[in-house]
């Protein structure tokens, strides 16, 4: 007999249709309503990348696919997956209460994030703990994976294969930019260790993909008044060309997993702006999405996890 154990998967979460989109954003800004324009605004981006963003689906993808992977590759525990969202119906709490009502008392939890901070990772395993707490549920919490070997390896495999294709001419001027979103200055003055670990992924998948010019950079920041970690990637992306000449661009935002609006518009579209505006070429590796060594490493995360605990 299979001990069950229950496997909450979190994410951002994405509007799902387009009347979604106000009372999603209003979630973001902690309950306050954004105003017309900048309602507007979010709705052009949304129409801009076809609609609506693919992130529901990959996110149930990327679940389904690890609950296949952890309960082929063991048969200690049979794991059952429920995905629990920060900003959209089926919320954290929602996920939990599911697990209640299933009868799951222990589970293990992941957050569709690689890098750890007090505003991510803290935030989603805070609301999943207290949730967890009213029904005697236990979760064991991975906190984060950013400096996982197979994480790592699929993205310098990746950009090897973007370099690879290049003519030598573009190789030469080329530079990878690694980033992840932006947050609040703030998040520093309690010692974040946010912008040390992407530092960290950063100089593993230069050093594993054998690249010597990279730069870390932050993206997609909020529309608020206090500043938020920088050099922006569109910012950068000007002044490596300015200062040091570079013409070919690569941007791997591996603070993202799957392909969606902060990675299909913010990425593909404002940083393809600036590199068509100085004439520089632009790329974008492929995101993990549900790349079966992507999983695979998600899979170990979590065994790891459990088995620290069995
Ligand atoms: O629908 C989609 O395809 C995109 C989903 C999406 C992901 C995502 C990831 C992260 N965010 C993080 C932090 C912030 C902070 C603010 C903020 C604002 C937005 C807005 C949208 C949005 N985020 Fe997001 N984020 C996604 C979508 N995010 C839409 C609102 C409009 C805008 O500013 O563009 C600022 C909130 C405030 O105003 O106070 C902070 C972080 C991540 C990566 C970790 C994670 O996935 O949890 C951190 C995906």
């Amino acid at each position: 007999e299979r001990k069950k154990v229950g496997l909450l998967v979190m994410a951002y979460g994405t509007p799902n249709k387009e009347e979604d989109i106000e009372p999603y954003y209003t979630h973001i800004r902690h309950g306050r309503k954004p105003s017309e324009e900048a309602l507007q605004d979010l709705k052009d981006r949304y129409k801009a990348i076809g609609g609506i963003s693919p992130l529901a689906r990959i996110t149930k993808e990327q679940a389904k696919a690890l609950e296949s992977n952890l309960n082929a590759k063991q048969d200690e525990v049979e794991f059952s997956v429920y995905i629990g969202l920060k900003h959209i119906a089926p919320f954290i709490e929602d996920a939990v209460q599911q697990m209640a009502e299933d009868g799951i008392q222990e589970a293990v939890s992941l957050v569709l994030a690689p890098h750890y901070s007090t505003f991510s990772v803290m935030a989603y395993n805070k609301r999943a703990g207290e949730e967890a707490e009213k029904h005697g549920i236990t979760i064991e919490s991975v906190e984060s994976w950013y400096n996982e070997p197979g994480f790592i390896k699929y993205w310098a495999d990746q950009i090897r294969a973007v370099y690879d294709d290049m003519p030598a001419e573009e190789r030469e001027k080329a530079v990878l930019i690694v980033s992840a979103h932006s947050l609040p200055e703030k998040i520093l003055q309690n010692g974040d260790p946010y912008p040390d670990q992407l530092k960290e992924t950063a100089a593993l998948i230069a050093e594993e993909a054998g690249i010597k010019d990279y730069a870390i950079g932050w993206q997609s920041e909020g529309n608020t008044p206090d500043p938020w970690l920088g050099p922006d990637v569109q910012d950068l992306t000007r002044d490596l060309h300015e200062k040091e000449g570079y013409e070919s661009f690569v941007y791997a935002p591996v603070g993202f997993i799957a392909d969606h609006l902060e990675v299909l518009y913010d990425n593909d579209y404002e940083c393809k702006v600036v590199c068509d505006e100085i004439g520089a070429a632009y790329h974008r590796p492929e995101m993990p999405n549900v790349h079966p060594q992507f999983i695979e490493t998600l899979s170990n995360v979590v065994l790891k996890k459990v088995k620290r605990e069995v």
